[in-house]
């Protein structure tokens, strides 16, 4: 089984994450967990941190000439705007200057006001600083090995935004190859042009008026194996773990799983899948409504999940708050912000499966080294070829 941990503040020495449990023997390379980094730091619409920022992992431990060895794995990604925020951010000494310019005046849709109730804390920037989306890139590096790990196993995760500012894109009658293939050129990450097209307008638009938008996002996996996940305890159902995950992710507000919300309108018979069997095929299905789990367990199909990002809550044009020591009113703190990082949303979301499944294989195959786990897999799989 998989753990992680992550730590660092946004404007802090670096993020760092700590993952625990992937088999000996898994070859990485650097390239694959930084291009997973770049891709999420791409997308129109993002603000101009992302200019500052060359997201690169520093590994401190768990691997060996590019090959795990079993121990916990290292991810370090240094924040390189550390430089302009030492005085303000530094462990030990913060600077008379920064702390006359304390946070007290809590943005809306933040975690600023709860966090500084919570901790006690009167400068926001000690609350806003660690529930800050830059904790996104230590999760992506955790995902990118996890991405490493399932692609032993032929299980390959691709994620497009399907829909930003309420504009929907179409990718009806478009393979996973094509899918990823038009997504990964495209500056909102979406494979529809079109929709593309008319989503970088909404985007201009929002700039303009000082606004910002939400969209939604959506992830595949292929070649996920029947059998992830039980039907036997709530904490062990591999929808409720892939729910959980995806709304961990900053501005996440709501998941679907196969059909998800519209399921709910249409009669039974528009939404189980029929199963089939063929030599060929095996036992498989007609439609994959499902998303690929039933029970809380993998089907076979594969597994498709949406996530919707709410707009980001820090706008141009602020919203009225209260200052959290004189008690006035007042509009609140404008920070440095992206107007749209639902393009990022989607690398994230690929990362959070990608842990999901990687957690759930480990479970089922166990292993401490990937010749033992690979060994239990084509067992098992034969076993189900046998049925
Ligand atoms: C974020 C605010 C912005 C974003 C940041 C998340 O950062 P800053 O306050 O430095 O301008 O750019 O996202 C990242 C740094 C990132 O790597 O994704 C926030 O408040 O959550």
């Amino acid at each position: 089984m998989l753990r992680f941990l992550t730590s660092g503040e946004s404007h802090g020495k670096g993020m760092l994450a700590i993952l625990e449990g992937i088999p000996a023997g898994l070859r990485i390379s650097k390239e694959q967990i930084d291009s997973e980094l770049a891709a999420r730091q791409t997308g129109y619409g993002r603000g101009d941190r992302m200019k500052i920022e060359h997201d690169s992992v520093e590994v401190l431990s768990g691997l060996r000439g590019g090959v795990t060895i079993g121990s916990p794995v290292a991810l370090l990604i240094r924040n390189v705007d550390w430089e302009n925020w030492r005085d303000v951010m530094d462990p030990w000494e913060v600077k008379d200057a920064a702390r006359k310019a304390a946070v007290t005046r809590p943005r809306p849709g933040h975690a600023d006001l709860a966090g500084a109730l919570k901790y006690g804390r009167t400068d926001l920037r000690d609350v806003l600083e660690r529930a800050s989306a830059r904790d996104t890139a230590a999760r992506v590096a955790v995902g990118a090995v996890c991405k490493a790990f399932l692609a032993e196993f032929g299980i390959g995760i691709v994620s497009h935004v399907v829909a930003l500012g309420g504009v929907e894109a179409d990718v009806s009658g478009m393979n996973v190859e094509r899918i990823r293939e038009l997504s990964e050129k495209s500056v909102l990450r979406c494979a529809d042009r079109e929709a593309e097209r008319r989503m970088v307008d909404a985007i201009d638009k929002a700039k303009e008026s000082g606004d910002s938008l939400g969209g939604v996002v959506q992830v595949q996996a292929g070649g996920v194996p029947v059998g992830l996940g039980s039907y036997s305890q709530c904490d062990r159902k591999l929808d409720g773990r892939l729910a959980a995950a995806l709304m961990s992710i900053q501005a996440i507000k709501g998941v679907e799983i196969g059909l998800g919300f519209a399921a709910a309108a249409l009669p039974g018979s528009e939404v189980h899948d029929e199963i089939m069997y063929s030599e060929k095929r095996h036992f498989h299905r007609r439609t994959n409504r499902a998303g690929g789990i039933e029970g809380g367990v993998s089907n076979g199909e594969d597994i498709v999940v949406r996530a919707a990002m709410k707009p980001i809550p820090t706008l141009q044009r602020p919203l009225r708050s209260v200052d959290i020591v004189t008690k006035e009113e007042f509009e609140a703190s404008v920070e440095r912000s992206d107007i749209v990082a639902v393009p990022a949303a989607s690398v994230v979301a690929a990362a959070a499966v990608a842990f999901v499944l990687a957690d759930a294989f480990t479970e089922k195959f166990g292993g401490d080294s990937l010749e033992e786990t690979s060994r239990n897999y084509e067992q098992y799989m034969a076993q189900v070829r046998n049925r």
